[in-house]
Parts: structure tokens; C-alpha cells; sequence
């Protein structure tokens, strides 16, 4: 806690933001039981995984206290209406020590388009949480539908003016006294994020749903800044993607049991040793990383493997995870992103959107009692950030991926293992592990000095300048960086197949393009540039190793300004 002038202790915003979260997390459960049971289907997926680690990896250990722990991490997605709305939201996550990371122009993905443009809110440095914030784009349509959106967004009133003024307070003071947070909080989840079922303008609602523009529709016809979904993160997504088809009754129990085996034998392979050993590092952030690389790995025979499964199996037959008896629309037939077996940025998954009860209230006080399908049930592992180059090879295998699998869409339903190996093959150039995805340049990396390097140093010892080098002597440790940003791609795969509709062209005369100073604009501040930050982030650490051992000087000098280059950018991002 800081202190402010008058003597208001002011209440860490990380902190807060834990706090908004876990808050909307049990919003959103009430809202959305099904949720609420996905994270109960997680939570088991998760257990297993650690009792499979803590085999592997005698040493590991995970408390039901650590699981909850680990297990609060979020990301939201909300769609706004109005730009001055979109500048109250920006204002409001920096209440929460949030700020906007990347441009996302979604009318410009091919047919997944969207008439929508966006930014990511979250912290800049090991951030927990990030919601994916979209706005509108009324000049998208023709100038008659404009009108008529533009009219009915108008009338509404997401922001109090007691949340304004909080926000304000925030501002002007540097933060929130705790009384003051509370309050904040409970502006979000009693009305900014609150999902009403209460909606207006049904006579466009459907006129845009019909025309192909839903997302417009779901952000128009609302009162509030509904979440769409609330993705937490799972230590395994093919043993949960799994889990829930089971629980919602697309597969049956043998079925279950035999994927969890494979998904478990997969983690317990001898050549997934260090794969593992690095991505324990991605998942257990609050586990020290000389800890992990102290522990040695033990065998798991295959039939304690299949008795982890079994176990998993006969857990999901309680009453408690027959999902199935919920109104549901089943869950997606594949997995986004990065094939099962290459670590690099994410991978999602999600149960369908969910038919939910709405009533329309017209200006002249009818009453329309329908339905509305837009929120549904996502779910993401986390794994390397991409340099620059990894995301081009990235795209490009990703293409090729997708050809492959929508020749015969039918394949992953049919045949999850033929489906998984068409889907490998074109991620192939990608190496497998975190040291041959840095050897290739393909991810970013975080090093530091050891204190075995530090005493090394002390007693003079000779080293080399070449950081892998001086990990295999155990003189430094790395991890690679997390990837915490999204992937608009997949973001439009998952629009289009929750929709149950593709993109849609824009209708105004000339399509608009839009750009990222036109969001910094409506937004009043810059948008991070995440890859910059990434890049920093590693140059830093680099710099910093080689100076705690001693051996800055033996760097070439050119290597040396081009990291100095990288790290300048930084100064530049942290302005803000
Ligand atoms: C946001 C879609 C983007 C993701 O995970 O890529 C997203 C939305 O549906 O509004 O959340
Ligand atoms: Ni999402």
C-alpha cells in the first residue's frame, strides 16, 4: 500500500486487479452455470496433471492452496459500442494497473471479418489478466444503418457517475483507497460487465442478425458491457477439450479414458523430458527456476499412467460433471493455434455459445420475449512469444494447417489421431523445445546468472560468452517468455464458428480501413507494442547476465548496440 497526501492508503492495483477478477469470475458463474462447471472440469484435468508431475518430478509438489492459486489467471472479452465509452473502459482498466496492448484490426481478416477494431488490456510485465476489447465500427455499414445503430447506442448508460468519479478519484490520487475499490469493483460486476437479458431495438437486432452482422447486433441491442467469456487457463487443453466433450456427453467413457492416457502418456514420454521440464516454467510461475532444474526425472510406468486416467474417468461419472443435463450447444470439434506438439503462442478451445433467455423493451413499452446466442465457454493454454520471425513461420504453417484440416472437416471427430498428425506435419519446420526454438530465433527468452555462475565469476573461472553454453554449465538459467497477447486469427475463428456465421462485408459505400492511431485516439493513450516489449525484456536480461559475470566486454560490439537499440524502445513504452 501506498500512502496518499491526506493520509488515504492507496491499495496496490495488481492486487486489484486480482481481486476484479476473482470478482468476475463469480459474477460470471452465476450468470453462466456451465462456466461455473468448466472450471470444476479443469480443476480436475489440473490435479491430475500435477499428481502426473509430482511423479515425474519427485520434488514437485502442488497444494490445493498453490492450484487455487494458479488457477485465478483470466482473460475476458468484451464488445463496446460507443468511442467515448471505449476511452471510459481504457480509463477504468488502469484503475486496475491495465493497460492496451496491440492493435487488432478485425475487418481485415479475409471472411472471418468482423466490423470491429481492438486492443488488449492488461499489465505489462508477467501480467495475470487481459480482456480482449473490441469497438464497433459503424461506418463499417451503409449510412442508414449507421444512423439507427449510432440512435440506439446512444440512448444507453453504462457508466454511473459514481464510477466515473472513481475512476477520476483514481487518476487524481494514483490509485483507490480500499473503501473506494470495493465500490469500483461493484461497479463492474453489478453493471459495466453484468450480463441483464434485458436488450432494445429488436427490429435491427434482427434485421443485423439476419444480414450476417450478430457481433453488432450483440454489442447494440444491450445496456451493458456483457462479458462474452471468461477463458481461464489449463495446465493440459487436450485432456480438458477432452474432459468436457465427455462430461457433455459427446463421448462416451472409453473414449474419455483412452484419450487421457495418451494425452498423460504424451507428458511422461522420455522425449518430452525437457519440454516439460521448460513448460513447467510457463504454467508454475510461482515455482523458483534453479528449483525445477534441480529436480531429476523419474519413470512413470505406462500402467500408473492408465490408472491416472481411469481415476480421471471415474471422477467425471459423479453427478456433479453431468454437463450434459445443462442447456448447451456442445463444444467445438478442434482446437485453435499451434499444432498439439509445438509450444508457441496459444491454443484455444470453447463450448459452444450458449441460447440464452432475452427480453426486448420497446420505446413504446412492448415487451418481446426471444433469444440471443453469443456467449460461450473458452478455454487457452499459454506457451512461447514469437520473435517477429517465429510469427511469420507461425502464420504460414497455420495456413497450411487450415487447408489440411477443412479438406475434410469431418477428421477430427472421426479420428482424433489421423486428425492430430495431419495437423502436425506443417508445423514441422518448428522445433520442439524451448532450446531449439531460441537456437532457431523463433521465441523470446528471459536468462539470468546462477549463483553457481556468480561464485564461478567471483573465483575467476573462465567462461564462454554463448548464453546456451553457459546454461549447459549451469552458470545461467532461462525461461522463455510466456506469450500474453492474443491471436486475431483465432479470435476471428472463434467469432465465426460461435456466430454459426462467418464475417461479413462492410456496407458502406467505400470499406473504411482503420488504423492504430485511430484507437490511441479514441483511447487518449498509446498502445504498447507487446513484441517490443518482449524483445526488451530479453536484451535486457542478456545485457544484465553478461554484466553480472563479467563478460560484457567479450561481447562483439555490434551485438552489444543492437540490444542496447532493443531496450531503448522500452523507455519509449513505459511512458505511459
Ligand atoms: C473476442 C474474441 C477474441 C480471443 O480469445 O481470441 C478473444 C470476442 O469474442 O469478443 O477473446
Ligand atoms: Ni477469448
Amino acid at each position: 500500500m501506498t500512502t496518499f497526501a491526506t493520509g488515504t492508503a492507496l491499495v496496490d492495483k495488481v492486487d486489484l486487479q486480482n481481486r476484479l477478477f476473482a470478482a468476475l469470475s463469480a459474477m460470471f458463474g452465476k450468470e453462466v452455470p456451465l462456466y461455473d462447471k468448466s472450471l470444476a472440469v479443469n480443476h480436475a484435468c489440473n490435479r491430475t496433471i500435477c499428481t502426473l508431475l509430482s511423479r515425474l518430478y519427485p520434488g514437485f509438489a502442488m497444494s490445493d492452496a498453490d492450484l487455487e492459486r494458479t488457477s485465478g489467471e483470466r482473460h475476458g472479452a468484451i464488445r463496446i459500442g460507443r468511442p467515448d465509452e471505449y476511452r471510459w473502459i481504457g480509463r477504468l482498466f488502469a484503475c486496475f494497473a491495465m493497460e492496451p496492448h496491440n492493435f487488432y484490426d478485425m475487418t481485415c481478416v479475409g471472411s472471418k471479418s468482423q466490423p470491429i477494431i481492438a486492443t488488449a488490456f492488461r499489465s505489462v510485465h508477467r501480467p495475470e489478466h487481459r480482456v480482449f476489447t473490441s469497438l464497433l465500427m459503424t461506418d463499417y455499414f451503409d449510412p442508414a444503418t449507421r444512423a439507427r445503430i449510432e440512435e440506439l447506442l446512444a440512448k444507453r448508460t453504462v457508466f454511473s457517475p459514481r464510477a466515473k468519479e472513481l475512476i477520476e478519484r483514481s487518476e487524481r490520487q494514483g490509485g483507490l483507497s480500499a473503501a473506494d475499490a470495493d465500490d469500483l469493483i461493484r461497479e463492474c460486476t453489478e453493471r459495466i460487465f453484468r450480463w441483464t437479458g434485458s436488450a432494445r431495438g429488436h427490429a435491427l437486432y434482427k434485421e443485423l442478425s439476419a444480414a450476417g452482422f450478430k457481433i453488432a447486433a450483440d454489442i447494440a441491442c444491450f445496456e451493458s458491457h456483457h462479458l462474452n467469456h471468461l477463458t481461464p487457463n489449463t495446465f493440459s487443453i487436450d485432456l480438458f477439450t477432452a474432459a468436457m466433450k465427455h462430461c457433455l456427453g459427446e463421448v462416451d467413457a472409453a473414449w474419455f479414458a483412452a484419450r487421457a492416457e495418451t494425452v498423460l502418456g504424451r507428458i511422461a514420454s522420455e522425449a518430452a523430458v525437457d519440454i516439460h521440464r521448460d513448460s513447467m516454467k510457463l504454467h508454475f510461475k510461482h515455482i523458483a527456476l534453479d528449483e525445477i532444474a534441480s529436480w531429476r526425472r523419474a519413470t512413470v510406468p505406462a500402467a500408473e499412467i492408465r490408472a491416472l486416467a481411469e481415476a480421471l474417468t471415474t471422477e467425471f461419472a459423479k453427478p456433479e460433471f453431468a454437463l450434459s443435463k445443462l442447456k448447451h450447444a456442445g463444444f467445438k470439434d478442434f482446437t485453435e493455434g499451434p499444432s498439439e506438439d509445438t509450444p508457441v503462442l496459444l491454443r484455444q478451445d470453447a463450448y459452444k455459445a450458449l441460447t440464452e433467455p432475452v427480453r426486448f423493451t420497446e420505446d413504446d413499452g412492448s415487451v418481446v420475449e426471444t433469444t440471443h446466442t453469443a456467449r460461450f465457454g473458452e478455454i487457452e493454454e499459454r506457451f512461447y512469444a514469437c520473435t517477429p520471425k517465429g510469427r511469420t513461420l507461425y502464420d504460414a504453417c497455420l495456413a497450411e494447417a487450415d487447408a489440411a484440416r477443412e479438406k475434410d472437416p469431418g477428421l477430427p471427430k472421426r479420428d482424433m489421431a489421423a486428425y492430430e498428425a495431419l495437423y502436425r506435419a506443417p508445423f514441422a519446420p518448428f522445433a520442439k523445445t524451448l532450446p531449439g526454438l531460441i537456437a532457431q530465433g523463433l521465441v523470446f527468452a528471459r536468462y539470468a546468472p546462477t549463483a553457481k555462475g556468480l561464485a564461478a565469476k567471483a573465483a575467476g573461472t573462465a567462461m564462454p560468452v554463448n548464453l546456451m553454453k553457459l546454461v549447459e554449465l549451469s552458470f545461467v538459467e532461462y525461461e522463455g517468455l510466456r506469450y500474453e497477447d492474443f491471436l486475431p486469427v483465432s479470435a476471428a475463428g472463434i467469432f465465426a464458428s460461435n456466430l454459426q456465421q462467418y464475417g461479413t462485408k462492410s456496407t458502406a459505400a467505400v470499406k473504411p480501413t482503420y488504423s492504430q492511431a485511430q484507437l490511441e485516439e479514441i483511447l487518449g493513450k498509446r498502445i504498447v507494442d507487446a513484441t517490443a516489449v518482449y524483445a526488451a525484456v530479453e536484451a535486457e536480461s542478456k545485457l544484465d547476465t553478461w554484466t553480472r559475470l563479467g563478460l560484457l566486454e567479450q561481447v562483439p560490439a555490434s551485438e552489444r548496440a543492437a540490444l542496447e537499440a532493443v531496450m531503448a524502445t522500452r523507455g519509449m513504452l513505459q511512458r505511459h
